[in-house]
Formats: C-alpha cells, sequence, structure tokens
C-alpha cells in the first residue's frame, strides 16, 4: 500500500482528510498516533516535527504531506478518484478554498481552543478565553445559518473540500456550543453532513473515543 495516514479516530482534522479519501474510496493504510505513548508521539514527530496530525506519507512518491487542506488537494492531484473535492471551475475553487479557510479559523480553531481549556488542570481554566471563543464561533454560526438558508453544501450543489472541513468542526462545536434552536439552517445542514455516508463512516470509526471527548 502506497498511502499511510497518521491519524488519531478522534482528531477533528483527521477526521476532515478522512472523508476525503472515503468520499473517493481511496486505498490507504493507517497508524494511529497516540500522543499518550512517547515512542508513538516521538516516531510522529521526527516525520512532522510541527507534530500535528493528520500527516499522510506517499512511499511511492517518496512525498510526506502535512496539512488537512492540502493533503486533500495532493489526493486530488496524485491520487483522483470520483468526487473532485477541489471544483475545476477557477472560481469556484477558489470560493471552496475560502469556505475551507473559514472553516479552519472560525469554526475549528475556537472549537479546538474551548476543547483545550475543558483538558487543563482544575482550576488553570481561562473562562475570559472560553467567553471570546464563544463568541467567535456565535458569529460563524451566524454566518453559516444565512449562508445554508439557500445551499445545500458549503460551497455551491456539490460536495467539496469546504464540506470536509465544516464536518467535524461543526460534529464537536455543536456539543460545546449547541445551535440547535437558534440556528435552524445550520442544524439542517450539520444533520446532512453527519448523514452522508463518508462522514457516518468517520463517525461510527470514532464511536469507541467519543467517551474520551470532553463536551
Ligand atoms: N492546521 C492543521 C491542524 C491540525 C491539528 O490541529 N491537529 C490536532 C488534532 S485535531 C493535533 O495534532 N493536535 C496535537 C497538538 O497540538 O499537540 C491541519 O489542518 O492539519
Amino acid at each position: 500500500m502506497t498511502l499511510k495516514l497518521y491519524f488519531h479516530p478522534l482528531s477533528s482534522y483527521c477526521h476532515k482528510v478522512l472523508i476525503a479519501l472515503y468520499e473517493n474510496g481511496t486505498p490507504f493504510e493507517k497508524e494511529i498516533v497516540d500522543f499518550g505513548n512517547e515512542a508513538s508521539a516521538a516516531a510522529f514527530r521526527k516525520l512532522w516535527p510541527v507534530g500535528k496530525m493528520p500527516v499522510l506519507r506517499d512511499a511511492a512518491r517518496d512525498q510526506t504531506v502535512p496539512e488537512s487542506s492540502i493533503i486533500i488537494e495532493y489526493l486530488g492531484r496524485h491520487y483522483p478518484g470520483g468526487a473532485a473535492l477541489i471544483p475545476a471551475d477557477a472560481e469556484l475553487a477558489l470560493k471552496t478554498r475560502l469556505a475551507d479557510r473559514f472553516y479552519d479559523l472560525y469554526v475549528h480553531d475556537p472549537m479546538q481552543r474551548i476543547v483545550g481549556d475543558r483538558l487543563r488542570p482544575a482550576g488553570k481554566g481561562d473562562p475570559v478565553g472560553v467567553e471570546a471563543e464563544t463568541a467567535r464561533l456565535r458569529k460563524a454560526y451566524d454566518i453559516i445559518d444565512h449562508d445554508m438558508a439557500t445551499r445545500t453544501w458549503a460551497v455551491g450543489d456539490a460536495f467539496t473540500l469546504a464540506d470536509c472541513a465544516a464536518a467535524a468542526p461543526l460534529f464537536y462545536a455543536a456539543k460545546l456550543v449547541p445551535f440547535g434552536d437558534s440556528h435552524k439552517n445550520l442544524a439542517t445542514y450539520v444533520e446532512r453532513l453527519n448523514q452522508r455516508p463518508s462522514y457516518a463512516r468517520v463517525l461510527e470509526e470514532a464511536k469507541p473515543y467519543l467517551h474520551l471527548f470532553p463536551g
């Protein structure tokens, strides 16, 4: 097998890449990275010193590819399947990349920071920081809710990189800062994402670990 994904089943950025792999039925091997295990963490940091997962290793092309958006673009370029997750049309591709940035920076990042705060030792939390991140998330919710009033997927009619980016942070954010009653279009979109076979599979595989999520 030429492709190996270094990942963890609970990791939201890894979900993003798993969705892309499953959308295209791309064959790959999995290697779970366990940051709680010094040997596993050290081996991973050797591969990518930044130490953030996911990372894709492509033995056939002797390439190590970090960063979820770049991995998805790399897969589309070198291992294309039936689902073009970045549209061929240049304008639509730009909109897709913008939506991908939006979900990473304004949904994923605040969600991760709130989770990080919950994992801090007792008494070491940062309620002011959590309040600011919650406000960032709510602002993003308003924007998504407005956009999803007229859309099926994040950009246009087709499932793209932007939907890969949206699924996991919204799945986890819903547990931290619920939006079901206040943002109906957003809630419908999240339901659609959770039922998409690629993401439903990711969630099924994450099930044995979900109790570890502090939400
Ligand atoms: N910009 C990166 C973010 C990756 C990221 O934050 N990964 C998290 C897991 S979801 C991680 O590896 N965290 C470990 C750490 O920060 O030590 C991407 O898009 O891949």
